[in-house]
């Protein structure tokens, strides 16, 4: 029976974990630091925003634990902990190396160790493979590295671990053969066997710096339209019925979440390091970056044509988390709204379905305007804006019409 020990049972480790465990000819052991976590899950309580995996979770009989002895004996490692980046945007190794170490005094000839966490071109190499040859072991010798990226999209109901193709790459050839049979003995997916740890590291920040840079370009676009006075939804609609070579994206409020706008300072970093400016990715950043200081001014301007300024008026935030039904708060533009506000002297009122926070209806009675800066389904169905007299729609999410129709002054992000 093969051992396998998946280390970091999160957004990407636990969907991964689960359909692992449905292999009966694998044995796998889930290992999570967080103690917490681990309790919750041997209780069958799902720790993260995922239907499958809740429905998952129940069914299964599961070993998991937050010792990380029971690595121990295993002949498949697979590490799914989070790179984040820190208050400079310099890419934070902590997690991983710390996975690296408590795998050392476990490793043995023959196994496999492999990194699912997203990181630039050469962290494996530079990075994990010094700490793991700690044990004495040699890589593509006697122990194989492989890096094959996740692809997870948290909330995501129709893509997930079951039907998104798979990149891997390894120390050697043998190595990248063994992965890919090990993913294809539970997932019906294409996986792709790549030449290199570098090739696969690089293609998972491809991907994601592609969305970062596409969805620049439409920020930067609501604000020309802005100023010509052309609806940037109604363009994109447009756009998009084009068959061929054309990719919608939409402005909004910002770009939030542990990916988009965290893997382009790895690559950033990288290529700066090797002395090559990415000057087009920082300009995304830069442009992705300014979009809540964009939307505070879009409602500065509207509170003005009412005689109002934000110091001193009551504003509601309806939404928090980063993107649409999943309550995650990190690097969301939502956050930075309400510390800019608070600055201006606002006094906020916010709201998340999925986060401990104030009523909707006490946003609506108490104040006087509100940013939509996440688009949750219990917006949709608001009807009376009662006491709202200026709705700042961060993600294009409502309908205006009907706003207006009701004497509420709407503004969109690039539409009015
Ligand atoms: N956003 C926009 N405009 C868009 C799309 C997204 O402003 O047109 C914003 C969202 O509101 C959110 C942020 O960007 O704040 C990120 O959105 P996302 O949909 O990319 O959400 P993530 O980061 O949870 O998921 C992404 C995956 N998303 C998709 O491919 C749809 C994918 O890029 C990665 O698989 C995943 O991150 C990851 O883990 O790398």
């Amino acid at each position: 029976m093969t051992k396998v020990s998946i280390i970091g049972l999160g957004y990407v480790g636990l969907p991964l974990f689960l359909a692992a465990t449905k292999n009966k000819e694998l044995n796998v052991v889930g290992i999570e630091i967080n103690k917490e976590k681990v309790e919750k899950i041997k209780n069958k309580i799902c720790p993260i925003d995922d239907e499958l995996a809740k429905k998952e979770l129940k069914e299964l009989d599961i070993k998991v634990s937050s010792n990380t002895d029971e690595i121990k004996d295993s002949d498949i490692i697979v590490v799914c902990v989070p790179t984040p980046v820190d208050e400079e945007r310099t890419p934070d190794f902590s997690y991983l190396k710390s996975a690296a170490k408590a795998i050392v005094p476990h490793m043995k000839k023959g196994q496999l160790i492999i990194f699912e966490s997203t990181v630039n071109p050469g962290v494996c190499e530079e990075v994990i493979l010094p700490i793991l040859e700690e044990s004495n072991l040699k890589r593509g010798v006697d122990f194989d590295l492989a890096h094959c990226p996740e692809r997870i999209d948290p909330g995501n109901s129709k893509y997930n671990v079951y039907n998104i193709a798979r990149n891997v790459g390894s120390t050697s050839l043998e190595g990248t053969r063994k992965a890919a049979k090990f993913y294809k003995s539970f997932l019906d997916v294409e996986v792709n066997e790549m030449s290199s740890l570098k090739t696969a590291e690089a293609t998972k920040i491809v991907e994601n710096t592609f969305r970062d840079i596409n969805i620049a370009y439409v920020n930067e676009l609501a604000k020309c339209f802005d100023v010509l006075d052309i609806d940037i939804l109604e363009v994109i609609k447009g756009a998009s019925n084009k068959p061929f070579a054309f990719m919608p994206h939409y402005p909004s409020c910002g770009v939030g979440g542990h990916c988009i706008p965290v893997d382009p300072y790895y690559l950033i970093e990288k290529a700066k390091n090797a002395g090559f400016d990415h000057k087009f990715l920082r300009m995304a950043r830069e442009v992705n970056n300014s979009m809540p200081e964009y939307t505070i001014t879009k409602l500065a301007f509207a509170l003005n044509e009412i005689q109002k300024t934000i110091k001193g008026t009551k504003i509601g935030i309806l939404g928090l988390s980063y993107k649409a039904n999943v309550g995650d708060l990190r690097e969301s533009p939502a956050l930075e709204i309400v510390k800019q506000l608070e600055k201006l002297g606002a006094i906020i009122l916010k709201n998340d379905p999925y986060v401990k926070s104030d009523s909707i209806d006490e946003i609506l009675k108490e104040c006087d305007a509100l940013i939509l800066a996440t688009n949750h389904r219990e917006y949709e169905k608001i009807e009376d804006w009662k006491n709202i007299k200026v709705i700042v729609d961060g993600k294009n999410y409502l309908d205006s019409n009907k706003i207006k129709e009701k004497g509420i002054l709407y503004r969109g992000i690039g539409r009015n």
